[in-house]
């Protein structure tokens, strides 16, 4: 959640999300986007999980990009809701993603493990259009996780992608835009270039100058401007005395302390979620069916 303080001087972010089904790596690559242990890896983001709602959810890497900072916001797997009571919170876990990564994000990662044949029944394609919309695909990046199972199998990543991998047409719907890695371990000077094709593709994306626009992301910006705008005062107070960087720097880092404070203040995550509400229920509702086609094909396979 906490921000490093360096580069207080940028004017411009990218903002990315990852999301995929559960335990794919999605934290364990939130962390080397970081350049930190900032998201908790191998704990289960279920609504069983003793603290689930109170994991960090962003981080903005302010070292990696020159002039521009890196938000990471890790939402949680999209596939836990197995019973209608986990609704409510896995609601409220989405709704704060969506808020943390308002106005929208310039692109979303796409996680999926090489070595889980269950990613391969969900229809990810259909997964991604229901959530953020068909156009979100144009701004997706597909992330290939555990290499390394391939690599013990001694198979190549590229006849793994060319043969087996059951994901061609979400693959061809982003553009053929993938990358690969082995993200079990976090030591950044073994993800160089992980890292680098990240980020080339990112400022591609970022360049395109589009974020994804839809009713939901316009209706929780609004509020959230609106709560900025309370708090505008209170803000210069604070921050300007001391803030060598232009107004459009000083904005981001309002912005920065409005993430900080919804993840903390549930009051402001409240008043974020009713307004995502309304989309996420017939969001949540579509996903549940497939969670249910997926269950019934799990039995009917075993
Ligand atoms: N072998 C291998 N293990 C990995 C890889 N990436 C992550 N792991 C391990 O898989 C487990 C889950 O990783 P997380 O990063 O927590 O996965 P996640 O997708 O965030 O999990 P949820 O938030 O619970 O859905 C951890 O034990 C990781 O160390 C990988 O590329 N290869
Ligand atoms: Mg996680």
């Amino acid at each position: 959640m906490t921000s490093d303080s360096s580069s207080p001087t940028a004017t411009e972010e990218i903002r990315l999300l990852l999301i995929g089904p559960p335990k794919t790596g999605k934290s364990s690559i939130a962390n080397i986007l970081a350049g930190l242990n900032v998201f908790p890896v191998g704990i289960s983001s279920s609504v069983n999980s003793a603290t689930p709602t109170t994991q960090s959810r962003h981080f903005t890497n302010k070292k990696i990009l020159v002039g521009k900072h890196l938000l990471v916001v890790d939402a949680p797997p999209l596939f836990i809701l197995k019973d209608s009571t986990s609704n409510d919170q896995d609601m409220r876990r989405l709704a704060k993603c969506v808020a943390l990564v308002s106005p929208g994000p310039h692109a979303i990662f796409l996680i999926l493990s090489c070595d889980d044949a269950k990613n391969e029944r969900f229809d990810m394609k259909q997964i991604v259009t229901t959530v953020f919309g068909a156009e979100a695909l144009d701004q997706s990046i597909v992330v290939f996780s555990f290499i390394d199972r391939l690599q013990q199998k001694g198979m190549s990543v590229d006849d793994w992608i060319n043969k087996e991998c059951k994901q061609q047409a979400l693959l061809e719907a982003c553009g053929h835009r993938y990358l690969v890695i082995d993200s079990s371990h976090n030591d950044q000077s073994r993800h160089i270039d992980f890292l680098n094709r990240s980020l080339t593709m990112l400022n591609e994306l970022w360049k395109r100058e589009r974020i994804f626009k839809s009713k939901m992301f316009d209706d929780i910006e609004q509020e959230i401007q609106r709560q900025e705008k309370n708090r505008w005062d209170l803000f210069q107070k604070k921050y300007v005395p001391n803030f060598q960087g232009s107004e459009k720097a000083f904005r981001l880092l309002l912005r920065e302390h409005m993430r900080d404070e919804l993840e903390r203040e549930p009051i402001v995550a409240e008043a974020d979620y009713l307004v995502v509400e309304k989309y996420l229920q017939p969001i949540v509702k579509s996903l549940l069916q497939e969670v249910e086609r997926y269950l019934e094909e799990e039995i009917v396979s075993t």
